[in-house]
């Protein structure tokens, strides 16, 4: 056994497990190379995520609708000149951009942007899949797949063999939030359907849903929510999650994921970044689990005010599994906040992140930035337990540091 309570012993032996965990990353918006177009990669990809938009425009240099009327390239220019040049890149985004620079080992002092793209440019897209797995310490990610996307179905009808790297997640926007525009293109697809959610209705989606989860082989079904997501509730939303999504889920015996608290198009002419945050009704979560305690649900809420009432709630069903700091809440200040907070409150059953990465090389920095934050804090719990006496071998913190990268996921799904 370790020596006796040398707490400063343990926290190294904690950060060193954090950092070598390999991870499976349970939701992104990444692809692989067989989807073509879909996945976005390289430096130009990374300045004009959306995030980064949002964050050009404040300065006020180009509205949004001339951003839009750049070329990719041009938009790039300008994010550069913006967020790295005119003003330094303190936030996480555009550090997260540094940080990838920096792992790929290019000179980030030089501020050379078109070295930088040279570099890019210079791999072919299986090449660079593999080093930014390799960088990133990831094993898996998870996809974001929509049967909706016009681009990503014919992929999937054309029965692409996928990366074994690159697993799929069932994404139900269309279908829950927008019933009326998702039941005129299910009835194009053969399913007969009509606007009103009688019984052969529910059945025809359940079979789409199943059909659907066949052909992609998804993990889990997932769905965003607004802030004022109800449940129970009188609405085709409300209909379709009760008749369709849960008996579905408990037959294929596959998680319901729910993201809730998305404020949508605040201000629309931003595109994705023109999304918002809303404080959202955690007692939806809660009926949810107690009336349903034979499926399995996967929640993160974006609002930071809702984080504890969500911890605490996960207490009361183990049929609840919560999971990463997402989107507005994936910054250090918040990352280090909630991930003490679940540790104090669910110890380590719980999905503490996931990189929500929508370009390849962002695993690099979201996975090397959350490593830091949640070693750090993992580290102080069991320097905690060494004060009190309690020893810890280096396998046992394996195990735990492992089951918060993947193996919670995994054990979750029952795979
Ligand atoms: O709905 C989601 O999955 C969100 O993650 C959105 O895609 C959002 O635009 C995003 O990229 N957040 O990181
Ligand atoms: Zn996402």
């Amino acid at each position: 056994m370790a020596g006796s309570r040398d707490t400063e012993a343990v926290r190294k032996r904690v950060v060193k497990a954090v950092r070598e965990a390999r991870v499976v990353d349970m939701h992104t918006h990444l692809y692989s190379a067989a989807f073509g177009p879909l996945l976005l990669r390289g430096i130009d990809e990374l300045l004009t995520y959306h995030y980064l938009v949002a964050e050009t425009v404040r300065w006020g240099g180009v509205r949004a609708e001339g951003f839009w009327r750049r070329s990719k390239r041009e938009q790039a220019d300008l994010v550069w000149k913006t967020l790295f040049c005119d003003h330094s890149p303190i936030s996480e985004s555009c550090r997260g951009i540094l940080t990838v620079l920096e792992r790929f080992g290019l000179d980030v002092g030089s501020r050379d942007l078109d070295a930088y793209r040279e570099f890019f440019d210079g791999m072919s897209v299986e090449e660079h899949i593999d080093k930014v797995f390799e960088l990133a310490g990831v094993d898996r990610v998870v996809m974001t797949n929509d049967p909706f996307d016009s681009i990503e179905r014919p992929i999937w009808m054309n029965e692409t063999q996928c990366d074994p790297r690159f697993a799929a997640a069932l994404r139900v926007d269309p279908l829950l939030n927008s019933w009326e525009s998702a039941s005129d293109v299910l009835r194009t697809w053969g399913y007969d359907v009509s606007d009103y959610l009688d019984e052969k209705a529910g059945r025809e989606v359940r079979r789409f849903l199943e059909e659907w989860i066949d052909r992609t082989g998804a993990l889990y079904m997932a769905v965003s929510l607004p802030q004022d997501f109800a449940f129970p509730e009188d609405s085709p939303r409300g209909q379709l999650i009760a008749h369709c999504l849960l008996p579905v889920a408990e037959e294929k015996g596959v998680p319901f994921a729910l993201m809730i608290g998305v404020k949508r198009a605040v201000n629309p002419v931003l595109k994705l970044a023109g999304d918002s945050v809303g404080l959202a009704d955690v007692g939806a979560v809660e009926r949810l689990c107690a009336g349903y305690p034979d499926i399995k649900f996967m929640v993160t809420m974006l609002a930071r005010e809702n984080q504890h009432e969500l911890a605490v709630t996960a207490r009361k069903f183990a049929n609840l599994m919560v999971f990463g700091c997402w989107w507005f809440l994936n910054n250090p200040c918040l990352i280090e906040e909630i991930t003490n907070m679940r540790l104090d409150l669910l110890g380590l059953s719980m999905i503490p992140q996931h990189s929500d990465a929508r370009v390849l090389d962002q695993i690099v920095y979201k996975w090397e930035h959350s490593r830091a934050i949640i070693g750090e804090a993992l580290a102080d719990k069991y320097a905690n337990l060494a004060a009190t006496g309690w020893q810890v071998t280096d396998e046992e913190i394996r195990r735990d540091v492992g089951d918060l990268f993947g193996g919670n996921f995994q054990s979750f799904l029952g795979r």
